[in-house]
């Protein structure tokens, strides 16, 4: 079937949010209400085990600090202290402090281009995908992405694979007529149990996760003047352009 939507996770694989975007905003928001934890970068690399914000701090309780006495409206407290977080993160999105990673700009110009449609299926919350694309892509390619499936939208977040479903479904498309894009095992195992073939491009947090079932592993999706090194797959072309997508993933 001809290839014919392109669907990006974000964190990871648009930019690299985590270590330097969504691990200081939840610091901040510890600050802010007081508490004295702080997540460092290789703490934030095991938390990572859970995607979901709010899951990420109950999971962080759960594990790493099973001392701290909740308060009794524990889920409620959590939600509130992951909105400041929020609030925290789009601030620093709106201050340009994080960039697109090598490619994905010129990747989503030529999908456009092209008459691809697009889309996005993430964990994260839903603001955070708009801010991101606003201070990056400039405030007009919030409607680029025909559909942003995002955060609380399904009931299970990746692993599961319901975020690509709902957005497979919402674009009323077949699984073999898009390919998606992760940089995550749990992303990975989220996009091919939907049925999609998945490129990854892995960052300093999940270059060392198995990725078994990827159509093709990348150090990014690379530019004419820096080509991404090929971790897996592919015939040897280094720069994903929408030919190679074609030739080399499309079924
Ligand atoms: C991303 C996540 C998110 C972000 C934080 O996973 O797990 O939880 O880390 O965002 P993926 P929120 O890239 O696989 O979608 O705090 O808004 O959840
Ligand atoms: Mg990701």
């Amino acid at each position: 079937m001809s290839l014919q939507a392109l669907i990006f996770d974000v964190d990871g694989t648009l930019a690299d949010t985590e270590r330097d975007g969504h691990r200081p905003a939840f610091n901040a928001a510890f600050e802010e209400a007081g508490l004295d934890w702080r997540w460092d970068v290789p703490m934030y690399g095991e938390l990572l085990a859970v995607t979901g914000g709010k899951e990420r701090i109950r999971y962080y309780l759960e594990r790493f600090n099973t001392e701290f006495e909740r308060p009794d409206n524990a889920d409620a407290w959590i939600a509130g202290l992951h909105k400041a977080k929020t609030r925290h993160y789009v601030r620093m999105l709106g201050e340009g402090l994080i960039p697109l990673r090598p490619g994905v700009r010129r990747l989503i110009d030529e999908a456009r281009a092209a008459g691809l449609r697009l889309a996005i299926a993430t964990t994260t919350t839903p603001e955070n995908v708009t801010a991101l694309l606003s201070a990056t892509l400039g405030p007009d390619s919030i409607g680029w992405f025909e559909v942003i499936a995002a955060g609380d939208i399904v009931p299970n977040k990746k692993p599961d694979p319901a975020i690509f479903v709902h957005a497979l479904e919402a674009m009323n498309l077949p699984a073999e007529a898009c390919i998606a894009f992760e940089d995550s095992r749990n992303g990975l195992i989220s996009s091919t149990g939907a049925g999609l073939r998945t490129l990854v491009t892995v960052n300093d947090y999940t270059r060392d996760d198995a990725f078994e079932g990827a159509a093709m592993i990348l150090e990014h999706l690379g530019e004419p003047d820096q080509p991404a090194a090929v971790l897996s797959g592919g015939t040897g072309a280094r720069v994903v352009d929408i030919d190679m997508l074609r030739n080399e993933l499309a079924g």
